[in-house]
């Protein structure tokens, strides 16, 4: 009874309360200060397997199926099985990629939108089975997984697009089935990935709750994946970035997958306050597209933007899902592992050594009476450990002072979530000339928080919090040097077809090839300004070397194929005449728009010479749900620009959350004159068509 009572005492903010406790209570109170002195947890909590989740923070995603051989990103169902043909399917290969990538484990696409399943499915007849690959990929993959010290997840698309029940009211139950086969029969599975992605075209109403169900009865350890979670959130683009303030909480009743989702800066922000716990996932790929394409092979993402990525994943409370696809041969392809391994040394030679282990670290404010309370737990390397202030005491500092200045650009926090997410506000100040000098003001920690600098030489750092939910709960600090990175060449061509190199810095030295071959210290060296003409198209390979005390440091190679430039290209618009021109200017930045009449809107282009075609490229305004964005479209093709023939008709898929330059091939045609039609928008209701830039494929 007592212990109620003191638990109810506990339990009341207001202070008052104490007043009215009689002396024998307050004498019994003053004995269980340690109990009073627990840190009481605040608002939705992360579970057990949340918790594990969270420490993954970095691990692979894989697209692979039939779109690996058909250049598609969404298939459509109907395809022939047997073009999933891999000849040399090596699934330790994958996990031995992400092992040395630094991965804790991988996402395997069981089943993508087409139908198709990895594993010889009882219920479908869209499997490897009757493809050319007679196997079972799940089981090769949750193998190598084990073999790897890896954890093994899986995705499946509740949208189907060749199952004959899809649309049916059976079609819940038969995906229960499919569910229910692979959490059986190929061990733990970390996270269960739904997609709520659907072009709307057949109706059919998932039952969610009967999905949830099933994955908590049979791996109930599994984070669930959706737009809602319940396990884990999507950040709400593919590009792999987390708001900056980023809460793990999220308001979801009332909300579900697809179209139904929360508001996309709730799920990329997360919810102050929010009911549930389901903090963000940022799903991203290495390349252009979800899968392979030999198109692709020179878009592998450079370490600059890997590294965005992941200061924008995992240095803002998110956790990182690295999409690397399979290509045809069934192996990650060198370009891509290749670039993981750079990223790899680049992550541990900036975070190997901690400069704050070495520094005096003292709090405003303690918590007393509580044994796992402790400032040195802030440096202790470990992130079950940590620091808390007094309750109520929800400004406070933790300042790190140093015998000798240290030189850094790296900070990192982290809050012990277990007892929720506090912090909202807080800055980072440095000691200069004697006062403390602001160098960043930020809102939330969560799981990671990670910040980068400028070179910052001082003897002592502040990090000043300045509002929390309820008293802050912090368990790492980290300081860190990155090295240098030698930045990689940026390439850009204009309308005219000159490629020219940006962000070139004194120090460094570019070196470039134009016949394919690797780029060194021997090759063409690029000087400042200079202009290489490439309106024909061509490849070109660039790579920037930096000395320094006699070392040579390179950066990774910057690869870029092109076809033939727009030079003297004319637009022959009627709709949207005045823009016309940027769609061919060379430049994505510009665009042009159509009139704001309904759909179908199309922009004519004269050639100005007849060229073999092989296909043509669509750049939409790269922003995720920009207006304008084209989904369905025609292309058509002529020799005097009255005369036309339809060359490919189709939509571009995944175009609204993935809004990158897609490429359509079609039977070679001679043609002087193009003309891409818009038929429907990738944005339900949007009345414009836009075009960032329109290419031809003549290679
Ligand atoms: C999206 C899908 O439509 C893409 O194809 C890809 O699988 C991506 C991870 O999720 O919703
Ligand atoms: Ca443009």
């Amino acid at each position: 009874m007592l212990l109620i009572y003191l638990f109810y005492l506990r339990k009341q903010r207001n202070q008052q309360c104490y007043m009215k406790i009689t002396p024998l209570l307050a004498g019994l109170l003053a004995c269980n200060m340690a109990i009073a002195q627990e840190i009481k947890p605040y608002g939705a909590l992360p579970s057990k397997a949340q918790l594990e989740w969270n420490d993954m923070e970095y691990y692979m995603f894989i697209h692979f199926g039939p779109n690996t051989f058909t250049n598609k990103e969404w298939g459509h169902g109907d395809e022939d099985p047997k073009v999933f043909n891999p000849t040399h399917v090596d699934a330790r290969q994958w996990a031995r990629t992400a092992k040395l990538a630094g991965m804790k484990g991988i996402v395997l696409t069981a089943k993508h939108h087409d139908g198709f399943c990895l594993w010889p499915s009882k219920y479908s007849t869209h499997t490897v089975r009757e493809s050319m690959y007679k196997g079972d990929i799940l089981k090769e993959l949750s193998a190598a997984c084990k073999e790897y010290g890896l954890k093994f997840g899986v995705y499946l698309s509740p949208w189907d697009r060749n199952h004959p029940d899809y649309g049916t009211p059976k079609y819940n139950q038969t995906f229960v089935n499919t569910l229910s086969e692979v959490l059986s029969n190929y061990g733990p599975v970390f996270e269960q990935w739904f997609d709520g992605a659907n072009d709307g075209t057949k109706p059919q109403k998932y039952d969610f709750t009967l999905f949830n169900n099933t994955v908590h009865k049979l791996q109930p350890n599994a984070v669930i994946f959706s737009d809602v979670g319940p396990g884990c959130r999507w950040v709400g683009n593919e590009n792999g970035i987390a708001g900056k303030t980023n809460w793990s909480t999220l308001n979801i009743k009332g909300y579900g997958p697809g179209k139904d989702a929360p508001a996309q800066k709730s799920l990329n922000e997360g919810v102050e306050d929010g009911e549930a716990w389901v903090p963000a996932e940022c799903d991203v790929s290495i390349r252009p597209g979800w899968f392979y394409s030999p198109d692709t092979d020179d878009k592998v993402k450079s370490i600059q933007e890997l590294l965005t990525i992941y200061y924008g994943s995992v240095g803002r409370n998110g956790n990182l899902i690295l999409n690397v696809p399979v290509d045809r041969d069934g192996v990650i392809h060198r370009n891509d592992s290749t670039r993981l391994m750079e990223m790899r040394r680049v992550l541990d030679a900036t975070f190997k050594n901690n400069l704050a282990k070495t520094a005096i670290v003292k709090a405003s404010a303690t918590r007393s009476n509580n044994a796992a309370v402790n400032v040195s737990h802030l440096i202790d390397g470990n992130s079950k450990t940590y620091w808390a202030t007094p309750d109520n005491v929800t400004d406070a500092t933790i300042t790190l002072s140093f015998k000798q200045p240290v030189t850094f650009n790296r900070l990192v926090l982290q809050e012990y979530i277990a007892l929720g997410q506090r912090v909202k506000d807080f800055t980072v100040e440095v000691m200069e000339n004697g006062t403390f000098k602001e160098i960043a003001k930020e809102t939330t920690i969560g799981h990671k928080r990670i910040l980068q600098f400028p070179n910052t030489t001082t003897k002592e750092v502040r990090i000043h919090i300045l509002d929390a939910k309820a008293c802050p709960v912090i368990s790492e600090v980290g300081l860190y040097k990155a090295p240098v990175l030698v930045s990689q060449p940026v390439l850009r061509r204009n309308r005219q077809g000159e490629v020219s190199m940006v962000n070139v810095s004194t120090d460094q030295h570019i070196f470039y090839t134009l016949d394919g071959s690797m780029p060194d210290a021997t090759s063409q060296r690029y000087i400042p300004g200079q202009i290489i003409p490439m309106a024909k198209g061509g490849v070109i390979r660039a790579v920037s070397l930096n000395e320094e005390k006699g070392k040579v440091e390179r950066s990774a190679v910057t690869e870029a194929i092109y076809d033939v430039a727009p030079a003297n290209w004319v637009p022959l618009a009627t709709d949207g005449a005045e823009s016309a021109a940027r769609a061919i200017d060379g430049n994505t930045g510009s665009a042009w728009v159509s009139s704001n009449a309904a759909y179908p809107h199309e922009l004519a282009v004269d050639l100005s010479e007849v060229l073999l075609l092989k296909g043509f490229t669509y750049t939409p305004v790269t922003k995720e749900h920009a207006p304008g964005i084209i989904y369905g479209y025609e292309f058509y093709t002529s020799m005097d620009g009255k005369e036309w023939k339809k060359s490919a008709a189709g939509s571009f898929a995944n175009i609204r959350n993935n809004p990158v330059m897609q490429s359509v091939v079609f039977a070679p045609t001679m043609a002087r004159y193009i003309k891409l039609v818009g038929t429907s928008p990738a944005v339900d209701g949007d009345q414009q068509a836009s075009i960032a830039e329109l290419g031809i494929i003549t290679k």
